[in-house]
């Protein structure tokens, strides 16, 4: 039955709504609660956390239109059954089926998801989803759509970082966004009044968002409220928070005991009070929508269709052992290309302003986002400098917040499934946003191959500050600074890493991880940016590597997850070096000088992508050299350096004639700033040498 929703409240321009159909969406959200709860005590799967007191989600959810965007938390059943009308999918995800549409089976149960349906991936991890949203918002804005997004948490969700990553967001960017906090006055045991102070709606407008209390055990109230406030955001009035009063009706999860921590008196009151299908039940039947008979008759021939839904459920597939790593990561599958442009003698950062360029060029939506990149200075190293002059609206400097970044772009990615840029100026202050980008990187296995997060981080890494590597130490980046990087993202599952040597390779690699569908994190070495060809110690330049800072003008493509093998010397081959980035360089120099005084070859492997490594010219190279060294610039610690180490002592073993050798810096905290200290603390082509020539002495 439809009721103008006009006629029961004044000043509302909400829509006619079908009440009925909204309240047997609620009641469908409450008795697929109790089923499943009760399931879970019968030991049918091991957890299960429900909706009940939280099912005026469905209106809010009504009040919005189809293609509008949702960003749930776990306790939206009422929003998920609202937005698809799929009653099955919660009931396959409890029982972990293939079939389940949001994780198939691979999450706990009320991690709501479904590309189709515009539902993000909800996570465990309270919060985690919201600065995705602002990316998906971010998107929507900058595209100029006419959709919104809702994205919405509980109390104890509004304290988190990640919450306050998406007020900002919204706030500074003015994005069209719905935040909904779903206050049910507990955070598992903790009350919401240790989740802020004063009022959440003051918080929201001191930060610029228009915000509004609203009674959410009322759907009526809530649906109204909800039109009302989408309209504001559609008109462009920038975002609003709705906090949303309402009870919880269960404890935390079925893990908790409701009586360890809350009162007899007040569970009793919530039950009476706010209970939310109960108050609209009793508005239906005193307004003549329905007869007070109804009301159980719903409920039962909901539970009838709901046990036969779950009878059916139980009969589909579980996954299987095999399919354990389907879905990790997806790497571009390269198409072959000869770069045709015209070769230029680049740096390394010319390089990765032409990219960017190129990237610009062949896609209106690409844009770098990140600190002062859109600067005619064009950030802090100028990379964003050929993008701020031919297209100044692609290069948008963000507020100091790196996490804040990564949820932008990330959101932005998942909005079309392709990858924007963000810049991080340093890989150490990546370090708020990391837990945003596991998660990116975790979505696409989560959501087992529906969401894919193309997320492209180009950071500065390892030592020094930007300067040319024939300096004589390694830049003075000092703390802060000077961090390697590889062993936070090479840890990631998902996730690709990336740390090219050369001019060439930085544009080529560049290029193709713009076109990945995982995370990519692009490590920019601050003493390669403008480097130029290494040389011997008699400073000849090392020909095998100068040919690499010749830059083919346009687009060209390389593929990721192959290194580039290089022979220094003549003859056989008695070493093989495993580096990359400032380390190849490194690397060039020692074993151009050993092999002048000793005749021979040594090669160098340049992984060029760190994770996935080419596991095959690895072992290709020590199978032919029977020694090898690796060499990071990471610190002495577990280290991405000392996965490779282990991997070839692993795999290698039998073609090994020495002990496979290990340098690194040294097992400090970060580098120190002075010339003499900084020295001693990362490895040089000087400590290099010295260990080659050890090996080869064995
Ligand atoms: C980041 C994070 N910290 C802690 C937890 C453990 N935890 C799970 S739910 C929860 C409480 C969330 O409270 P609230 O946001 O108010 O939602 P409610 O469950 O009350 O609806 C906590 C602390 C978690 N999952 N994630």
């Amino acid at each position: 039955m439809t009721v103008n929703i006009r006629a029961t409240r004044a000043a509302t321009t909400a829509q006619p709504l079908d009440v009925i159909a909204l309240y047997r969406t609620m009641v469908t959200a409450r008795v697929t609660n109790d089923l499943l709860k009760i399931r879970k005590t019968q030991g049918k799967f091991p957890f299960y956390i429900g909706c009940a007191g939280h099912e005026t989600m469905a209106a809010v959810v009504a009040a919005l239109q189809e293609d509008d965007w949702l960003s749930l938390y776990y306790r939206d059943l009422g929003g998920w059954l609202q937005r698809t009308g799929d009653r099955y999918g919660p009931i396959q995800e409890a029982y972990s089926r293939t079939t389940g549409p949001m994780c198939s089976g691979r999450n706990m149960p009320s991690h709501y998801s479904s590309k189709r349906h515009r539902i993000l991936p909800g996570f465990s991890e309270v919060a985690g989803h919201t600065p995705f949203a602002g990316g998906i918002g971010f998107a929507l804005k900058q595209q100029q759509r006419d959709e919104l997004i809702l994205c919405s948490t509980g109390d104890g969700g509004a304290a988190t970082n990640d919450f306050s990553v998406l007020l900002r967001q919204s706030a500074v960017h003015q994005l069209p966004v719905l935040l909904v906090v779903e206050d049910n006055g507990w955070a598992i045991t903790t009350a919401s009044a240790t989740q802020w102070a004063g009022s959440l709606v003051d918080w929201a407008k001191g930060a610029g968002v228009y915000a509004e209390e609203v009674d959410g055990t009322d759907a009526i109230a809530t649906y109204e409220a909800s039109s009302r406030l989408a309209q504001h955001i559609r008109s462009g009035n920038g975002p609003v928070l709705m906090h949303l009063r309402m009870g919880l009706l269960d404890p935390h999860s079925s893990s908790t005991d409701i009586r360890s921590y809350r009162k007899k008196e007040e569970i009793e009151l919530t039950t009476a009070t706010k209970d939310p299908v109960k108050n609209f039940g009793r508005w239906l039947v005193e307004n003549g929508h329905l007869q007070e008979g109804d009301i159980e008759r719903i409920r039962k021939e909901i539970r009838m269709e709901l046990e036969q839904i779950e009878r059916e459920v139980v009969q589909e597939p579980e996954p299987t052992a095999e399919r354990v790593l389907e879905h990790v990561l997806s790497v571009p599958q390269w198409r072959e290309n000869t770069p045709r442009g015209e070769l230029r003698q680049l740096t390394m950062l010319g390089a990765i302003n032409e990219a960017l360029v190129e990237l610009a060029q062949r896609d209106p939506d690409f844009f770098v986002y990140g600190q002062d990149v859109g600067s005619p200075k064009g950030g802090v190293f100028g990379a964003t400098a050929m993008l701020v002059n031919q297209f100044p609206d692609r290069a948008i400097s963000s507020p100091l917040n790196e996490h804040l970044i990564v949820g932008i772009v990330a959101g932005a990615g998942m909005h079309d499934g392709k990858a924007r840029c963000a810049e991080i100026q340093f890989v150490d202050y990546h370090q708020s946003a990391t837990q945003t980008i596991r998660l990116g990187a975790r979505v696409l296995y989560q959501s087992y191959g529906d969401w894919s997060v193309p997320l492209l981080i180009r950071t500065k890494s390892g030592s020094g500050g930007g300067g040319p590597i024939s300096e004589s130490h390694a830049g003075g980046g000092a703390f802060g600074h000077s961090n390697a990087g590889e062993q936070w993202f090479t840890s990631v599952p998902g996730m690709m890493t990336i740390c090219p040597a050369t001019p060439f390779d930085a544009k080529g690699l560049l290029l193709e991880a713009a076109r990945a569908q995982s995370p990519v994190a692009f490590l920019e070495r601050g003493r390669l940016y403008r480097s130029v060809p290494p040389k011997d110690s008699d400073g000849n330049v090392i020909a095998a590597m100068a040919e690499y800072w010749n830059v083919p003008d346009g687009y060209y493509t390389l593929p990721i997850g192959k290194a580039r093998r290089l022979r220094i010397g003549e003859g056989t081959v008695k070493c093989t070096i495993i580096a990359w980035g400032t380390m190849v360089l490194e690397a060039c120099t020692a074993a151009a000088n050993t092999v002048k005084r000793e005749g021979g070859a040594i090669e160098i492997v340049d992984l060029r992508t760190l994770a996935p490594f080419d596991e095959e010219a690895v072992a290709a190279a020590v199978k032919e050299a029977n020694r090898v060294l690796v060499v990071t610039e990471e610190a002495d610690l577990t280290s991405y350096g000392r996965h490779i180490h282990s991997w070839i002592v692993e795999n290698c073993f039998y073609d090994l004639d020495g002990t496979p050798a290990f340098i690194s810096a040294v097992r400090g905290p970060a580098a120190p700033y002075n010339a003499i200290e900084e020295t001693a603390f990362f490895p040089s082509a000087i400590t290099i040498e010295a260990k080659l020539a050890d090996l080869l002495a064995e």
